[in-house]
């Protein structure tokens, strides 16, 4: 066994934020969450997708002065800054999501933020769902793809004191590509943030199944890439729609270490050991010795399901 490498994360879950709701209200919430997982002994702490504001992509806004009251110009800006300044007090890191406005590009996007309140890297959301326009009739619309570019800074994985730390968020974790991109960079750590409404306009999937497929597919991601995975929910009834909770801990073996009680502002952290994603990449995952990218080729070639490729036999 080698020796153990120990870091204490944090996942702030947070309740509803309704629309009326200012960004200094949200960023005090954020604030007193930061110095509970401080209290607890945590090094880092992951905040949600779209942390600052409600999910506004469930309605179709048309008025682009509306629609830009959800996104940040600057990070950190008047409303933000003190949670930087919390962070650097209390030397403590986080994963913050918020709608980034880049010139005329609008991007769902998070940062990792060191715990001397610098911004260590920033990663915008790759995998968008929903639609780029209303569903006639829909009694539930997800217009992500009205709101948000495609990101385009890849899935980096940074090398901080504490541990290779990587960044997705919440649609990109139902796509095993998303973490075999950076278990092929050693993440140790990925923090991802979600806002998973419980209905759905896409399918009508039974709702238990939301949390079922939430948590299987960090369950796998963390143990298809021996890495520790941080997830944090937005929760809860905002503005009439109800989310998922269960944010939690997910160690390198695929098994929850903790996960969230409730649907509302609360602190979840766990003492996760690094060193043991070492003993899944020496032996089973050791993808050096095992992985065939040779045989691999439809992953990069391919998005959607093509003619099969089965032939007879040599
Ligand atoms: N915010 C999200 O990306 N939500 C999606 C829903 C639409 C399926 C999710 O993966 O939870």
């Amino acid at each position: 066994m080698s020796a153990a490498k120990k870091l204490r994360l944090a996942v702030a879950q947070l309740g509803p934020v309704q629309r009326a709701d200012t960004r200094a209200q949200v960023v005090r919430r954020l604030v007193d969450l930061l110095h509970e997982a401080h209290g607890r002994g945590a090094r880092w702490v992951t905040f949600p997708e779209l942390a600052l504001t409600t999910f506004f992509p469930r309605w179709s806004l048309e008025d682009p002065a509306e629609v830009r009251s959800f996104f940040e110009t600057e990070m950190p800006g008047p409303a933000t800054r003190p949670l930087f300044d919390a962070a650097r007090a209390k030397g403590i890191g986080f994963y913050l999501g918020y709608a980034e406005l880049d010139g005329e590009t609008q991007y769902n996007t998070s940062i990792l933020v060191g715990p001397d309140g610098r911004i260590i890297g920033k990663y915008r959301k790759i995998h968008i769902p929903g639609d780029a326009s209303s569903r006639e009739g829909a009694a539930l619309q997800h217009l992500e793809k009205k709101y948000f570019a495609v990101g385009d800074l890849g899935f980096p994985v940074w090398d901080t004191p504490d541990a290779a730390i990587g960044m997705c968020i919440c649609n990109d974790r139902r796509w095993p590509e998303t973490f075999r991109v950076m278990g092929l960079q050693g993440v140790d750590v990925v923090m991802v943030g979600y806002n998973t409404p419980s209905g759905y306009v896409q399918w009508n999937e039974p709702i238990h199944l939301r949390m079922h497929h939430h948590l299987l597919s960090l369950q796998s991601a963390a143990y298809q890439n021996a890495c520790w995975i941080a997830a944090a929910a937005k929760a809860g009834v905002e503005e009439g729609s109800p989310m998922i909770g269960g944010s939690c801990i997910v160690a390198p073996a695929g098994e929850i270490m903790v996960r969230a009680f409730s649907e509302d502002d609360e602190v979840i952290n766990y003492m996760c050991d690094l060193s043991v994603s070492g003993h899944y990449r020496a032996n089973i995952f050791n993808f050096a010795a095992h992985r065939r990218p040779e045989h691999y080729r439809p992953i990069v070639e391919r998005t959607g399901a093509g003619a099969p490729l089965g032939a007879a036999p040599p």
